[in-house]
């Protein structure tokens, strides 16, 4: 993965400036059209054996990047490939914040194949990896990671997506005095940022997309923390699909070795619009201004890239017109 990172920051930042037009334009499909279309492109030069795992959808429903599309020239290594060319489509089309895109890469095997549902997921940074248990009570998940992190409950900031079915996890932190970040849209990056120590984030939790929860467990995988989920599924074609992954006890949770079983991964994502780690695109006569995150799960690092990019450079060109 190590050489692979390099070409995955390529694939985010394009797909980031192809879906700048549509910022603000109310048009969430183009924007995700645009997007997809300059990942697609961009995935096709990389040398790699690659295969979505996690896409735009199943083929009948997503004309490109739809799981089990081969990517890449075909020669070199064989890769699992997750991809979300826009986190955030609806915050794109109305021109708020936490928009990005996104890409994890793993040898084939190891991503776990999640079907496009619901996923209930809490993270955690390094200091408290092996102390949550998504099959315990919220509260007792508080408790572990204050204790690990060596804090008062009330010291604790919980990052959760401001939404309805949430409402009972914000009362309960609040009820400690402890505090929340509530945040409108995509889930990946918030749950990313319980492993990063500046932004005084402690815990993840919440109810959201199954592939989201993938590219996020590649993240937190890499930089030693720690992630479960659980699929949530609603009707009796989303159980089959889970029964048909491997997974007959729904119920039982997965651990973060279950949705990705290996540490020779990479994460990276480019800012569309701002969010609490990474600046949105800009855009200054000719040049476009991109910041990424890029995290590698062999080394553990995380590089925090900006490209300034020439609007007549030919690929961007290809990609944006
Ligand atoms: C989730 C989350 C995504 O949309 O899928 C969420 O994982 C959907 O939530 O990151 P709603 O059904 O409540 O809209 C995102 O936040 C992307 O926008």
């Amino acid at each position: 993965m190590n050489q692979l990172i390099y070409d995955f920051l390529r694939v985010t930042e394009s797909a980031a400036i192809a879906s700048l037009p549509w910022i603000g334009t109310g048009n969430k499909i183009e924007a995700d059209r645009a997007a997809t279309n300059s990942m697609r492109f961009m995935l096709n030069q990389i040398e790699m054996d690659g295969v979505v795992v996690i896409g735009e959808g199943e083929i009948d429903e997503a004309p490109m990047l739809y799981i089990g599309e081969k990517v890449g020239t075909g020669t070199g290594k064989r890769i699992d490939i997750a991809v979300d060319p826009i986190d955030g489509t609806t915050s794109t089309s109305k021109g708020q914040n936490d928009a990005i895109a996104v890409i994890a890469g793993a040898p084939k095997g190891t991503l776990l194949h999640a079907p496009d549902m619901y996923m209930e997921k809490i993270a955690t940074g390094p200091k408290a990896a092996g102390k949550i248990d998504i099959n315990a009570s919220f509260e007792q998940n508080l408790y572990a990671v204050a204790n690990a992190t060596g804090k008062e409950i009330h010291e604790l900031t919980v990052v959760i997506q401001d939404r309805e079915r949430h409402q009972d996890w914000i009362e309960t932190v609040r009820s400690f005095g402890a505090k929340t970040y509530l945040f409108e849209d995509g889930d990946v990056i918030p749950a990313i940022s319980t492993c990063i120590e500046s932004t005084q984030i402690d815990l993840f939790i919440g109810i959201g997309g199954a592939p989201e929860g993938v590219l996020a467990a590649v993240g937190v995988k890499s930089l030693g923390g720690d992630m479960q989920a659980r699929l949530l599924p609603r009707t009796d074609e989303e159980r089959n699909r889970c029964k048909s992954m491997g997974i007959n006890d729904v119920n039982k949770g997965l651990l973060l070795e279950q949705l990705v079983a290996t540490d020779d991964c990479a994460f990276v994502a480019t800012g569309i619009t701002s969010n609490m780690l990474l600046n949105g695109i800009k855009r200054d006569q000719n040049k476009f201004t991109t910041h990424s995150i890029m995290i590698n799960g062999n080394d553990r690092n995380l590089r925090c890239t900006e490209t300034v990019h020439v609007i007549n450079d030919v690929r961007y060109h290809t990609v944006v017109v």
